[in-house]
């Protein structure tokens, strides 16, 4: 470092005892600042909204300098940093996590108490950032939160959707969908920076001009539009390092707009102008299914573009031998939805930094790694070559040319065969001849990761065997996990306080492997007593909810058994719904004297369908229709209800999973890729009931099988299954509880028909009928162990006990150091 660079280092961090002091008084006077100049309300008058707005206001600015000193710093270092792409941050609410991580959270309680205020309750007044469907977006959220708290110097890209994951409303049992504005209320966790912008470019031609005696394409657009960044700071637990998460806007580009003011036509042209804004004006809802859409096409370009720009151009701040680029950069692709950045990076080498191809293809080659989370090819996205060529012809080209190289490099390998070029190829022919995504990362990254070990044997033996044959180097897993600073210390703070004491330090929160010191007292009499009333505190704070938002009381003395995810026939929350159909029955045909032994549960099942998936939207239907049978069927009472809890969100799950005894994970082996839910009931101490699929083989190895209640088909013995499915005889009570929903025993009978149709005889692709009588067994087993409350406890200290190979952080330091080639870079107080 130059001298003169070092001196002004010194002098910041010399200047470092200028910060915001988090003493109760320094505290309440910022709050009371922002409520006066932020908010603009008397600071002798304001509700708990505005309270909350200038809470958040007051935790902003100290995440602020944060986030300075720790990008001031990594600038000095300059590290290899990480950028993680992704199209989807599922970040939920913001305000107690971050007070968490920047450890002042008791600091705020206290001051806000002396101003008549209740933390808790202003933390309820956030709405939750849905930026994201599933496990995939939330993945990525916990993701970032373990970069930071692991002080990688990482960088997170994506999409500012102004509508978010829309709202899920129910209406007599079935599901609408409202738009979720969720900027109305203003954000106060983003920073605008209207200065960090880049024009990105859409349509139009590709011509060829001469260049120092050879030939350089340059790509002529038909469209520009403006990239507008917004910067989310991502704090730590336990660092000083708060790192960043740069999501993109849209915004009309005045470089484009010129010419079409000369034309007369003002009040059009306007109009058109704001049309740039709906590139990342919504967020699409359909997790797992692609249409080849031109906007969805617009948006993986877009947000890909000005990120790349971006690193780009920080990385000529500091170098300009573009030969240095992969000793500084890693690219994460999440999923296929960012692997536009692949050719994207090509063509700025190439046609803008004027290397050469093999030089810009030998950088691409190391820079690149990427996540797969599915198992199913038709999972895969795929993107007709009409409209990728009227959208990005430039990119077109590219793709075709790595696809010719490559398709030579695949005849020196296997000689002439036809069958595995053609299914190896990026480009699909067919009636739609379409860019096969998955293929293009495959080819283009050093490095291809699966979310859990089964998924990758998945990977390697069916969706990818050619692939694994040709490069079985290139395949890994690293099994996904979830951040314990959300999951435990922010949504669970009593059974932290719990866990911190037993074990004598809080040092967990970094470090999940210490959770394993718990075995040592999961037989204590103490303990046990103890974790049952916290846990029983947050049923009771559960049953609230649910009668807040259902009207429904239930009682925290029965069992409570919950499915909370996405809604997809492969999840199979039509097998629970089944289930919970044969105890309705049982119940309803028992003597009184055998009544009196059924383990009371409150049956509890939400989740969002896709708007366009129809049998998903039949099994919410469905699950509402048995439910007001049940819940209004006085011979039933206390010992079975079924509540649907509508708009399932982050902030839900926060609440829902601390508050459950039971949890269902109960796909059709060989579907869930990994499955994170599991993860944080388990975190919780809640027991799951489960088939032996993605992350739970390896949830099973760490507890063991005596732990949970497994069930069902195995991953291996699928496959023949479906072959048998036809003439296979599925389990007596299978065929009745399904003749009931036939029957019209809960109405609708010709809407549900199609639903029950497709897991009848053959076409029980799902396998449900299969597997119902093992289901009935674990649930068996289940009601056996919940009756015995101590070994039931010690059940669920052993599952918190077993639960720390399943946090982001263990993931994260396994990509930074196998896939990434990443260090810590701490930056110090
Ligand atoms: F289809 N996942 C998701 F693989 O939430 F792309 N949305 C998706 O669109 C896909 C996967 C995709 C989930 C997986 O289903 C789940 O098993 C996994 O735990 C999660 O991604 C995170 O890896």
């Amino acid at each position: 470092e130059s001298g003169e660079g070092k001196a002004k280092a010194e002098r910041m961090f010399s200047l470092m005892d200028g910060f915001l002091k988090n003493d109760p008084i320094s505290l309440q006077k910022d709050i009371l600042d922002h409520v006066e100049y932020t908010v603009a309300r008397s600071r002798f008058s304001f509700d708990d909204f505005e309270a909350y707005q200038a809470v958040s206001h007051s935790v902003r600015d100290r995440l602020i300098e944060r986030w300075h000193d720790t990008h001031a710093y990594f600038k000095r270092k300059d590290p290899k940093r990480l950028y993680f792409f992704s199209l989807e941050f599922l970040m939920g609410r913001s305000l107690s996590n971050s007070v968490i991580n920047l450890g002042v959270r008791d600091q705020y309680a206290d001051a806000l108490n002396q101003l008549g205020f209740e933390f808790e309750v202003l933390a309820e007044q956030e709405g939750d950032a849905a930026q994201g469907n599933g496990g995939l977006a939330r993945l990525s959220a916990c993701q970032m939160d373990s970069l930071a708290t692991m002080d990688f110097p990482a960088w997170g890209y994506g999409l500012r959707y102004q509508y978010g994951l829309f709202r899920q409303v129910i209406l007599d049992g079935f599901q609408h969908e409202q738009p979720d504005y969720w900027l109305n209320f203003g954000n106060p966790w983003e920073i605008e920076r209207i200065h960090v912008s880049y024009a990105v470019k859409f349509y139009g031609t590709v011509e060829e001009q001469d260049l120092n005696g050879g030939k350089r394409k340059v790509w002529v657009p038909g469209e520009m539009v403006e990239a507008v960044a917004y910067d989310n700071p991502i704090p730590g637990y336990g660092t000083r390092n708060t790192i960043n998460l740069r999501l993109w806007a849209a915004k009309p580009s005045d470089l484009y707009d010129m010419e079409s003011y000369g034309t007369g036509d003002y009040i059009n042209a306007v109009i058109n102008r704001q049309k740039a804004e709906t590139i990342s004006s919504v967020l699409y809802p359909d997790d797992r299914s692609y249409q080849g859409k031109e906007l969805r096409l617009k948006q993986q370009y877009f947000f890909v573009s000005a990120s790349v720009q971006d690193i780009i151009r920080r990385f000529k701040d500091s170098l300009n031998d573009f030969n240095q680029f992969p000793e500084k950069v890693a690219l994460q692709l999440n999923d296929t939805h960012p692997s536009l950045a692949i050719p994207e990076v090509m063509r700025v080498l190439v046609d803008e930094e004027f290397l050469s191809w093999k030089q810009a293809w030998d950088i691409v080659c190391k820079i690149f790694s990427c996540t797969t989370h599915t198992v199913v090819p038709e999972g895969l996205e795929k993107i007709p070559v009409d409209l990728l060529g009227s959208v990005l012809p430039r990119h077109l080209q590219i793709i075709f040319d790595i696809n010719f190289s490559f398709m030579e490099e695949l005849k020196k390998h296997f000689g002439l065969d036809f069958n595995r070029l053609s299914q190896m190829s990026i480009v699909e022919e067919g009636a739609v001849k379409s860019i096969r995504m998955a293929n293009l990362s495959i080819v283009c990254c050093h490095t291809v990761n699966g979310v859990s070990r089964v998924h990758l044997d998945i990977l390697k033996t069916k969706v990818f065997k050619d692939f694994y044959e040709l490069w079985p180097q290139k395949f890994h897993y690293k099994t996904n996990g979830v951040t314990q600073r959300r999951w435990l210390v922010v949504s669970n703070p009593g059974l932290c306080g719990l866990i911190s004491k037993w074990l004598g330090t809080d040092a967990w929160i970094r470090d999940m492997d210490l959770l394993m010191g718990l075995r040592d007292h999961a037989g204590d009499a103490e303990l046990q007593q103890e974790w049952k009333m916290v846990r029983r505190i947050n049923k009771i704070r559960l049953a609230e909810f649910i009668d807040a938002m259902t009207g429904m009381m239930v009682s925290p003395d029965a069992m409570f058994d919950v499915q909370i995810k996405r809604i997809h026939e492969y999840k199979r929350q039509l097998l629970n719904i089944l289930g919970i159909i044969y105890r309705y029955d049982c119940i309803k045909n028992m003597k009184e004297s055998d009544r009196r032994k059924v383990v009371p549960r409150v049956c509890i099942i939400g989740g969002k369908a896709a708007p366009g998936y129809d049998m998903a939207k039949k099994i919410i239907k469905l699950c509402h229709a048995v439910g007001e049978t049940i819940n209004n069927d006085s011979d039933i009472d206390d010992l079975l209800k079924l509540v649907f809890i509508p708009d399932f969100n982050v902030s839900v799950a926060e609440l829902v999973i601390p508050g459950s005894d039971l949890s269902q994970h109960i796909s059709t082996a060989g579907h869930e890729a990994s499955g994170t839910g599991s993860m944080k009931f388990l975190m919780n101490g809640c027991l799951l009931l489960a088939t032996a699929d993605g992350a739970t083989i390896e949830i099973i190895e760490e507890i063991g099988e005596d732990n949970m209640f497994l069930f069902g088909a195995k991953v291996h013995e699928v496959p023949k299954l479906r072959e048998k499915a036809e003439n296979h005889r599925v389990a007596l009570q299978f065929a009745r509880v399904l003749r009931m929903v036939r029957d019209g025993y809960f109405g609708y009978e010709d809407y549900f028909k199609s639903l029950c149709d497709s897991i009848e005889g053959g076409g029980d692709f799902y396998l449900l009928g299969n597997d119902f009588a093992s289901y009935l067994e674990a649930q068996a087993a289940a009601d056996k162990a919940f009756v015995d409350q101590e070994r039931w406890t010690k059940m669920s200290i052993l599952s918190t006990a077993g639960s720390g190979r399943f946090s982001s952080d263990k993931t994260v330091g396994e990509y930074a150091h196998q896939t990434w080639g990443i260090e810590p870079c701490r930056c110090p107080f």
